[in-house]
């Protein structure tokens, strides 16, 4: 393990031992969560709720974790693309064959991926869920490879990487623009990441819930505040139905009966494209079209899903066609991405900062979604309370349009709420009180890439 700043070094007889500075304990605590964390290659976001591998968790850990030991940063990523699909898909969850079944819901016997997905290329070794989460991974593999870029090398890291994550947005580009408009588009609201948003409410209810007897929920039992915070039965019932369904289709093409269109979603695909794009330049340099299919995906984002009057992205319900008219957190996210309008960036900055998601005034960190919407519950999973990853998107969207104040407070706020929560899954937006689980692994792995990226800032060499 290699935490550069210990507190554990034993003092020597000459001189006493300097006391960590408070960024060293919150450091060394950050380090800790995912040393707790890591099952054999990977990481699990949580051994009590989540005992599993996770998608966009992977990518995110990977980000804090290149700060640790790139090795396991790329160990990390190469697990989970281990895990992919013949045709292209990373899936969502890759089960670890030795956390017993009842651990968590739904498990590899839901799934059922050797067999349900063998059309569509499922491993025969591996089980795997069939669903997809945002593609944060082209992203996490080049920031990887620009911790130990002579460690990636050697290890032919981008070699191996690179062809597998091609396939990956190929097949996000190929099987799921089921709108036409060159988006993907999500068929389940865990394959968007934001499960319980109030944006799925209407796409959501047009769904017959599975029946209540026909599964059992794993994720009620953990703690105390599990029923005022998690999805509601009712919701489940759909999530599971819908799983189902899709499973029940091998995989392919989704039922239609649920199809949106996610800001988040797309611009996590547009900037991996990006990535892909100096991935394929380190490699090369090759003659590669991602550059150009970014700019068209940012083009295709904001003819698809800007709302002008909100100023910000929505969601659009592929079945009806229209906008979803919630603001999810999820429509501030393409801030991320370089080549918006400055009058598009400049929306978004002053729509975080406005009223809706209190950016800098009445809130500590972006909520989930808005302060001021119908369905706000600032402890409900997804409908209000603020999550890290979200947070940290939004802190490189400010820094990446010229922001500093802003992103410098958002900085401290999320490094204070991650060390007084316990580097909790989610928190309370307004007081950043914790909520779900504790010792939550992306918390940790984004508050290590703030903490670098603070040194990185006062040394003059931020990227
Ligand atoms: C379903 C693992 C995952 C995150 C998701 C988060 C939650 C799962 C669940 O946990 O989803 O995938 O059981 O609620 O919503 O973003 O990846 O941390």
């Amino acid at each position: 393990m290699t935490v550069h700043h210990g507190t554990t070094a034993a003092p020597t007889a000459a001189a006493a031992p300097v006391p960590a500075s408070p960024r060293e304990l919150l450091r060394d605590r950050a380090a800790q969560v995912l040393y707790a964390n890591r099952t054999g290659t990977s990481t699990v976001p949580s051994h009590t709720l989540y005992p599993h591998q996770w998608s966009w968790d992977s990518a995110f850990i990977a980000i804090g974790l290149r700060h640790l030991s790139p090795l396991r940063a790329q160990l990390e990523l190469e697990t989970l693309l281990n895990a992919q699909w013949g045709d292209g898909r990373v899936p969502h969850i890759v089960f670890n064959p030795s956390v017993p079944l009842d651990a968590y819901f739904p498990s590899p016997d839901f799934w059922r991926s050797s067999t349900a997905g063998r059309a569509a290329g499922a491993p025969r070794g591996r089980q795997t869920s069939g669903l997809v989460q945002p593609p944060v991974h082209a992203l996490a593999a080049w920031l990887v490879h620009r911790s130990d870029p002579g460690l990636s090398r050697a290890r032919s890291f981008l070699p191996r990487v690179y062809p597998r994550l091609v396939s990956w947005h190929r097949f996000l580009l190929q099987q799921r623009d089921a709108g036409g408009g060159g988006l993907a588009s999500v068929v389940h609201p865990w394959e968007q990441g934001m499960d319980n948003s109030p944006c799925w409410d209407a796409p959501l209810s047009r769904i017959t819930p599975a029946p209540p007897h026909s599964y059992r929920r794993a994720d009620l039992a953990h703690g105390a505040g599990a029923l005022d915070d998690r999805p509601t039965d009712l919701d489940y019932g759909r999530y599971v139905r819908l799983a189902m369904d899709y499973r029940d289709g091998g995989y392919t093409g989704g039922t239609g009966a649920f199809a949106v269109e996610d800001p988040a979603f797309n611009a996590l695909l547009i900037a991996s494209e990006h990535a892909l794009a100096r991935i394929a330049d380190e490699l090369g340099p090759i003659r590669t079209t991602h550059t150009a299919r970014a700019e068209r995906l940012t083009r295709a984002l904001v003819e698809r899903l800007w709302d002008d009057t909100r100023g910000q992205f929505l969601c659009r319900d592929l079945h009806t066609d229209t906008l979803v008219p919630e603001r999810g957190v999820a429509g501030l996210i393409p801030l991320i991405l370089p080549a918006l309008e400055p009058s598009v960036a400049a929306a978004l900055v002053r729509t975080a900062c406005g009223p809706h998601f209190g950016l800098g005034s009445t809130v500590r960190l972006v909520p989930s979604y808005d302060l001021l919407g119908p369905a706000f519950d600032r402890h409900r999973y997804w409908r209000g309370p603020a999550w890290f990853n979200t947070n940290w998107l939004i802190e490189r969207g400010l820094r990446l349009y010229g922001e500093r104040e802003r992103a410098r407070r958002l900085r401290g706020a999320l490094l204070e709420s991650a060390e007084s929560s316990g580097f909790a899954e989610y928190v309370n937006p307004y007081t950043g009180q914790g909520c779900g689980a504790q010792g939550f692994s992306w918390t940790a792995a984004l508050a290590l890439d703030l903490l670098e990226g603070l040194e990185e800032t006062e040394g003059g060499a931020r990227e």
